[in-house]
């Protein structure tokens, strides 16, 4: 139990001072690629990855039918082609993440965008570590279900480093900080 609680301060520790977890490419659509071919949900693809910044998201299609947008947040909404921010056009495309951020993409082709072959990615500022794949990326170690803590030798320590209050207090820190 202090060994789970004390694996997860150093996870949160070292997303606190910024050491890299591996980075990762996120191939847009998986296997079926960026689309309007059988109604790839690219929302619910999105919504399954926890992207950071160092990772890549890599769009594969063929040239000749669709295209890489980056636009706007409204244009986003709006299927809005004609001010993008950046076009990507070879079929590999690969988009590096920089800085944490939210990016839009459509594809510009006519009705595509309409058609649902668009992707919003959220980079927020801190990530869970690799591996955990959903939620708040604090998980404060509850009490045991009887609500004892142990009065073991790590438990002073447990008390020291893992409340809640602390655990807050440690994001909210690194948010300001990174
Ligand atoms: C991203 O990569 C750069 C250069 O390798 C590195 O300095 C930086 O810490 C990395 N950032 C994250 C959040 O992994
Ligand atoms: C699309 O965006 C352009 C440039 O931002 C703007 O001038 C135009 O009114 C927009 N079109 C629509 C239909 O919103
Ligand atoms: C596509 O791009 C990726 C990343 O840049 C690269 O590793 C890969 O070799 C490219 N594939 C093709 C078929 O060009
Ligand atoms: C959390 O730890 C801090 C510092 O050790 C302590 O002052 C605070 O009372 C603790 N809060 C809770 C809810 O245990
Ligand atoms: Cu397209």
């Amino acid at each position: 139990m202090g060994l789970a609680k004390n694996g997860g301060f150093l996870l949160l520790l070292m997303a606190f001072v910024g050491l890299a977890t591996a980075a990762n490419v996120y191939q847009v659509g998986e296997s079926a690629g960026w689309t309007v071919i059988g109604n790839v949900d690219y929302g619910k693809w999105a919504a399954s990855k926890i992207f950071k910044v160092n990772d890549t998201l890599l769009f594969k299609y063929d040239p000749q039918h669709h295209n890489v947008l980056q636009v706007s947040r409204s244009d986003f909404h709006s299927c809005n082609a004609t001010a993008p921010i950046a076009t990507y056009s070879t079929g590999n495309d690969s988009f590096f993440i920089r800085a944490p951020g939210h990016y839009f993409f459509f594809c510009g082709f006519l009705g595509h965008c309409q058609a649902g072959q668009k992707v919003d990615i959220r980079v927020p500022k801190i990530t869970g570590p690799a591996g955990v794949p959903t939620g708040s990326p604090i998980q404060p170690p509850q009490a045991s279900p009887d609500g004892s803590i142990e009065p073991s030798p790590s438990s002073s320590e447990s008390i020291l480093c893992c409340n809640k209050t602390w655990l807050l207090l440690v994001f909210l820190m690194s948010e300001y900080l990174l």
